[in-house]
């Protein structure tokens, strides 16, 4: 009796170590998440139109393995069984994206019924397993068509084609699509695509137009953020004004937010890692919180940082009633005293004054995934969340992205490339970071989304990436393998105590 005792206390003290559903509170959403480019393919069927990723995806030399997303992971055929995977895991919710130029093929103009089908299917099946669609309407598939009318982004004529676009989703889905993300990641595409040029549509003026034909690193990722901000700011309106109440539901926009430590404990990399900070998440959440640009912008951009007008500004504050972040990794942010690199290149991200590592003069902050900028620094989610809650008032916050790459080995056995101990223990690390962040420090968290269901095309570096929690298998029809992750994942979200 004794022994059984015993066995007894050590399973209960177990299970306190071992996080699942039942730690979380009550209604906390799970879910994972994709986006229309990189899981589609379907690229020329039922009318689509070409986006600046095909364009871009098709130059030759832009992504790391010369591939493309004609393809895809093909989930344009394939979502009602994609969509079984997430049931046999237990998930609640499926975060996507709505292809523009399904949707208008020119990315104005006539609306494209087949389009419009499509997503009715993939949303209709969704909710008839119980699984409820979180729809990014901007996951970086601009048309192309307004690309060459008027250079996209760099136009404030966007935001009157946005603001359609985005209507007519609301009109055609959103009796059913209760959660809305406006933009994915604004501060990635307006660097990688106008600063450094690495995404599309590859605009950039460093090292003398030598990989770009054209851009302007230095004044152009300010642009784009800016009409990036008064579309949100005006679809945002619009959902509030026509759909919200009637359709009772919510929006909300997407970031990308590293975690910045300070490399020392001096003032200046103190400071440093709260300016890195600034020019990431600040370029983008002040404005939407507060009505402006962070102060240390203003001062260090100048006349290059352009200004909202009064009643934009009052349009952008409060707009929006969720903040999702793709939170991945944490970096080491030190003070740029001589700023060297950034007089060469005269850039946007010379403007920080920071340098920002994922190591420091002696070692890495953490253990490293395949991406170069991946490391596991699971406290990072912690600090960030309470980052969040103070600077921001506690606002509702959704983790939309959070996961790990594995290298595409060409040489490993399927077997083992399923055998994912890595990946579970980067999940395990940080829910359980986020978990404290929810219990000990109150931070608002309503729901997380795994990056994601399945392997799948990983801009530029193509399909030399693995994020999934299940395998696919590119040598033979992309079938679907589940890695051990994935058993995990159903042992975490079918178990409550
Ligand atoms: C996100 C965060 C970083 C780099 C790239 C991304 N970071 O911390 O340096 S991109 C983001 C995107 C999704 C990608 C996924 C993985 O929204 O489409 O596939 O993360 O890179």
């Amino acid at each position: 009796a004794i022994a059984l005792l015993l066995l007894f206390e050590i399973q209960t003290c177990l299970s306190q170590l071992q996080i699942n559903r039942g730690s979380f509170p009550k209604g906390f959403v799970f879910g994972t998440a994709s986006s229309a480019f990189q899981y589609e393919g379907a690229v020329k069927e039922d009318g689509r139109g070409p986006s600046v990723w095909d364009t871009y995806s098709h130059t030759f030399g832009r992504i790391l393995d010369l591939s493309n997303a004609d393809v895809a992971v093909d989930q344009y055929h394939r979502f009602e069984n994609d969509i079984q995977l997430m049931k046999d895991m237990g998930m609640d919710a499926y975060r996507f994206s709505i292809s523009w130029t399904r949707i208008y093929p020119n990315g104005a103009g006539e609306i494209n019924q087949a389009g419009i089908d499509y997503y009715n299917k993939l949303i209709n099946a969704l909710l008839a397993k119980g699984i409820q669609p979180y729809v990014t309407l901007y996951h970086w598939d601009l048309p192309q068509a307004l690309e060459d009318k008027y250079n996209g982004w760099l136009s404030p004529d966007i935001i009157n084609d946005f603001a359609t676009f985005s209507e007519t989703c609301f009109q055609k889905f959103g009796d059913r699509v209760k959660h809305w993300i406006t933009f994915n990641e604004p501060h990635t595409f307006s660097i990688q695509g106008y600063d450094v040029g690495l995404q599309a549509p590859g605009r950039c003026s460093i090292l003398l137009h030598l990989f770009c034909k054209a851009g302007n690193s230095a004044t152009e990722p300010y642009i784009v953020a800016h009409n990036v901000l008064r579309s949100h700011a005006t679809v945002a309106d619009i959902y509030r004004k026509r759909y919200k109440n009637a359709q009772d539901g919510s929006l909300g926009i997407a970031f990308d937010v590293i975690w910045y430590e300070p490399e020392t404990n001096t003032k200046e990399d103190i400071e440093a890692a709260q300016r890195a900070q600034d020019f990431q998440l600040g370029w983008f959440l002040d404005p939407l919180m507060f009505g402006d640009y962070p102060s240390s912008m203003r001062s260090r951009v100048g006349s290059r940082l352009p200004k909202f007008s009064q009643i934009e500004s009052s349009l952008l504050k409060g707009s929006l009633d969720f903040v999702g972040i793709n939170h991945y990794t944490t970096f080491y942010a030190r003070n740029n005293a001589t700023n060297l690199v950034g007089t060469l290149l005269n850039d946007a991200i010379a403007d920080s004054g920071t340098i920002i590592l994922p190591f420091n003069r002696t070692k890495a902050i953490g253990e490293r995934a395949n991406s170069i900028w991946l490391y596991f620094v699971p406290e990072g989610m912690k600090n960030l969340m309470n980052y969040i809650k103070h600077k921001y008032g506690n606002p509702v916050v959704i983790i939309t992205e959070n996961g790990m790459d594995d290298p595409n080995s060409p040489f490993i056995s399927i077997e083992k490339a399923l055998k994912d101990e890595k990946r579970i223990r980067y999940y395990k690390g940080y829910l359980s970071s986020l978990l404290a962040s929810i219990k000990e420090d109150g931070c608002n968290v309503k729901g997380y989304f795994a990056w994601s269901l399945l392997d799948n095309w990983e801009w530029g570096a193509g399909f030399t990436s693995r994020f999934g929690l299940y395998f696919v298998d590119y040598k033979d029809n992309l079938k679907r393998y589940p890695k051990q992750s994935v058993q995990w994942f159903k042992n975490f979200l079918n178990s409550t105590e």
